[in-house]
């Protein structure tokens, strides 16, 4: 594992390349966010460095002449680690060390070390520990090095690939233990939210500190942690959300997303997620006083696609109005996205308007029917309550009548039972 003293905050270089495929800007933004992230997790940023080149160096990421530059960099800032903003192969960070023989990671190890710490429920943490050692598994060589320098260089290859082989071996029994708890972990939520299926659920989704676990807390004064700090929340919370008008919905705050999200985190991450997949609604917090919040918006409907959720009813809250000098982005953002509201959900401002949108989508999006069967038929009358809210059911002779409210998908399937 990575470990990153949080004591006495380690000098760290941050390393960025620009290919030519994103602004110079845009690099810069990249790196800031870095050096958030970086700052979460207790390192101190003394430097930023940037090379444009056509393309990424097989050898050591940057170029060669690059990459001797920063171990001068290193020597004369008394420098205790560097991060690369994009993922290194085993091969780079091999070469990038023995070069350099100081820490180095990359964005991804700097995010999983951040979720690391952070994680607090045992669900998180067996999620983040399986994430950690899949990414560790194919980078072992670092191991190897360690090895080699114990038993003196060059010729030591033998105890050293033993050792690998032996540290590869324990990570794969890890991994597949690992696995087996979380299976076990999502089959226990499976029950316990066999019983939400009744009610609409709404998921609250976006980019790191955009304002979620705020807005959560005051759409239903729960005590969620919030605060200005990237990934504040790795766990989900439900709670129950009253929109008036005998409309209730259960609504989940969860864990943010960000670019370049390690892969195997969001993979890893399925069972916490769980409540973004099953959800009805997704309600996509986006912080509008950001400069880059049209990037952050992409990332997140990126990230959405990837768990399989882009095709879900979304309504857009562009949240910390409050702090827009600027109030023409107003305009500009109600009129490019259609499905969208305006916030601020540290001041409370506008809230009236978010709760009339989401219950107006409430209404469009759940249709009332109803629907005979025969008495006996009551296996499918027992489905019909799996699939929707069952608002009454009339008996009649051999027929039962029940009134039902769900979304379409679920109406064609109750359709589709019928004719079976
Ligand atoms: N000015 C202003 N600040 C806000 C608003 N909403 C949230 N914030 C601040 O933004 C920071 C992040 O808020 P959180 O609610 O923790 O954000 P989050 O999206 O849950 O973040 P993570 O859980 O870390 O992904 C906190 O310091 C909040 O006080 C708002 O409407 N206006
Ligand atoms: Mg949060």
């Amino acid at each position: 594992m990575i470990e990153i003293n949080r004591n006495t905050p380690e000098r760290t270089i941050l390393v960025a390349l620009n290919t030519g495929d994103i602004s110079k800007e845009e690099t810069e933004e990249h790196l800031n966010e870095l050096e958030e992230l970086a700052s979460t997790a207790g390192a101190n940023t003394i430097l930023k460095v940037v090379q444009h080149r056509a393309s990424v160096d097989p050898v050591f990421f940057v170029g060669k002449g690059k990459a001797a530059q920063l171990a001068e960099l290193v020597e004369a800032n008394s420098i205790d680690l560097i991060i690369f903003d994009d993922d290194l192969s085993a091969i780079q960070l091999r070469n990038l060390e023995k070069l350099i023989n100081k820490k180095i990671i990359d964005r991804s190890g700097l995010i999983l070390d951040i979720f690391a710490s952070r994680a607090k429920t045992k669900e998180a943490k067996t999620q983040v520990e399986l994430a950690q050692l899949q990414y560790m598994l194919p980078r072992l060589t670092r191991a190897w090095t360690h090895l080699s320098k114990q038993y003196g260089g060059i010729g030591t290859k033998g105890p050293g690939e033993t050792q690998i082989e032996t540290d590869r071996r324990i990570i794969r029994t890890r991994i597949s233990n690992l696995k087996e708890k979380l299976s076990k972990i999502e089959s226990q939520r499976e029950t316990q939210s066999s019983g939400r299926k009744n009610f609409i659920t709404v998921s609250i989704v976006g980019y790191t500190n955009a304002g979620k676990s705020t807005l959560f807390n005051l759409l239903t004064q729960a005590h969620v942690l919030a605060e200005d700090k990237l990934f504040a929340t790795l766990d989900s919370t439900t709670r129950l959300l009253e929109l008036g008008k005998n409309q209730k919905a259960l609504i989940s705050d969860t864990v943010g997303f960000i670019r370049k999200l390690p892969h195997h985190l969001v993979a890893s991450f399925k069972s916490t997620l769980k409540d973004v997949r099953d959800a009805d609604i997704i309600l996509h917090v986006i912080d509008i006083s950001h400069p880059y919040y049209k990037e952050h918006l992409e990332v997140v409907n990126e990230t959405l696609k990837e768990l399989g959720c882009d095709k879900k009813t979304q309504l857009k809250v562009f949240n910390k109005a409050d702090l827009i000098v600027d109030k023409s982005i107003f305009d500009f953002v109600l009129n490019k996205y259609s499905e969208s509201v305006l916030i601020s959900a540290l001041r409370g401002i506008n809230i009236n308007s978010l709760y009339s949108k989401l219950s107006s989508i409430i209404e469009e999006t759940f249709i009332q029917e109803e629907i005979d069967i025969e008495i006996s038929n009551s296996k499918i009358a027992s489905k019909i309550y799996s699939l929707a809210e069952v608002l009454s059911t009339r008996y009649d002779d051999n027929t039962i009548h029940i009134t039902y409210k769900t979304n379409r998908e679920n109406s064609n399937k109750i359709k589709n039972l019928i004719r079976m």
